[in-house]
């Protein structure tokens, strides 16, 4: 999977370069390239914002720069066609549906908004172009962050991990199908490792028994409580 990042902070994507989705961009599974948008201004100060019409606080990130930076981005390759992502509060909630769709494209471009936001004459125009796969907007939940690049960090880790040969064994999409069948709505339950005493505190003596089918319903359990006290709106009525 192709994956383009435009922001005026590149280096807040570094972090990309570590743990898993670094592994996947060393094994060529994802190829990622990040973007200075500044690098598409022309004038002595970088400029890459204004006041918004209509009045009002605060600046908005200007079209200009953005087309071409992104078209830029569409002419490095004549074969594929890639979907815009434009992280913002008053985007639809992103969440593991989201991700799963995500990771069906081979070419996602994110373009991180500072400020305002963007010009909405960019999703607008990039929705109707033929060269291009769709703009959607995504909400990584209900607080207002300072712009995109920390909302593209979650969505490109969730979205690595649903790749192909991405994840290990040991913690496998088939590991999740553990909790695919009766447990894939709830919350995952406490864990332990050893010590079996740590600071007083011991392991609950059914993890201990070797019983499975007494785990696996103490586990089920363990999950619906914790799911009622913090997800109550997972649970079916
Ligand atoms: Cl995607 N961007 C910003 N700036 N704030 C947010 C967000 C995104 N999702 C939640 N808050």
């Amino acid at each position: 999977m192709r994956i383009d990042v435009v922001s005026i902070f590149p280096e807040y994507l570094d972090a990309l370069r570590l743990s898993l989705v670094g592994k996947a961009i060393e094994a060529g599974t994802i190829d990622l390239r990040v973007h200075d948008l500044r690098a598409h201004t022309h004038d002595r100060h970088r400029t890459v914002d204004d006041t918004p019409y209509g009045g009002g606080p605060g600046m908005v990130m200007s079209p200009v720069p953005w087309g071409e930076a992104l078209d830029q981005i569409r002419e490095s390759d004549s074969e594929g066609t890639p979907r815009l992502v434009i992280p913002t509060p008053s985007g639809r909630r992103y969440d593991q549906t989201v991700a799963t769709e995500l990771s069906a494209h081979p070419w996602l471009v994110f373009a991180c908004g500072r400020y305002e936001g963007i010009d909405s004459r960019v999703a607008e125009h990039y929705a109707a172009r033929e060269d291009w796969d769709g703009v959607a907007e995504y909400s990584v939940g209900d607080y207002v962050l300072a712009g995109g690049e920390a909302a593209v960090l979650v969505m490109v880790e969730s979205v690595a991990r649903l790749l192909p040969g991405v994840l290990g064994n040991a913690e496998s999409a088939q590991d999740d199908s553990f909790a695919a069948g009766d447990m894939a709505d709830l919350l995952e339950g406490p864990v332990f490792t050893k010590p079996p005493e740590w600071r007083g505190l011991g392991i609950p003596d059914v993890l201990l028994s070797g019983h499975h089918a007494r785990i696996a319903e103490w586990r089920r359990e363990q999950a619906r409580q914790r799911t009622e006290t913090h997800r109550p709106d997972l649970l079916p009525d």
